[in-house]
């Protein structure tokens, strides 16, 4: 199978509990590699960018303003399946839904506040990453 990377994206509720090493740990127990990395603060604009496909949806507004209510991290995964095996380890979107073990049934607040994004596909994680990092910033 493949070496691919992926975009992945811990969300400010999980900021704001302070469980980013918790969730960096989920993704290395799974051999997924935290290849870059970087904690900032989304401007509305960059959020709107980020998830322009989502621009019609009814909870567009919302998502945006909670992407923007404290810092992020994002950073780049690294390793064998890595699109798929991230969206397995942190399941499904609404926490309710997602299996046990996985990053946002133990995690997650709600199908808003879902403590992680990941990329759903190897041609948007290429889009998401450069979005975020320069290949000078992902040293694999
Ligand atoms: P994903 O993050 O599992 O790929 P998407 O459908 O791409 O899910 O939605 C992007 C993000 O928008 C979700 O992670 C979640 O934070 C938020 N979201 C999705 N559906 C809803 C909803 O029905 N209400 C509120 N927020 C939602
Ligand atoms: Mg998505």
């Amino acid at each position: 199978m493949a070496i691919e990377r992926t975009l992945s994206i811990i969300k400010p509720d999980a900021t704001r509990r302070n469980i980013t090493g918790k969730i960096n740990m989920r993704f290395e127990e799974a051999g997924l590699r935290v290849v870059a990395q970087r904690r900032i603060r989304l401007t509305r604009p960059q959020a709107e960018a980020f998830y322009a496909v989502h621009a019609e949806r009814s909870f567009f507004n919302d998502l945006c303003a909670f992407m923007i209510s404290g810092p992020v991290v994002v950073q780049v995964l690294e390793g064998e399946n890595a699109v798929q095996k991230n969206r397995d380890i942190m399941g499904a979107t609404n926490p309710a839904n997602a299996k046990p073990g996985s990053i946002r049934r133990d995690f997650g607040e709600s199908i808003e506040a879902n403590s992680v994004h990941g990329s759903d596909s190897a041609e948007t994680a290429a889009t998401e990453i450069a979005y975020f990092f320069g290949e000078i910033d992902i040293v694999g």
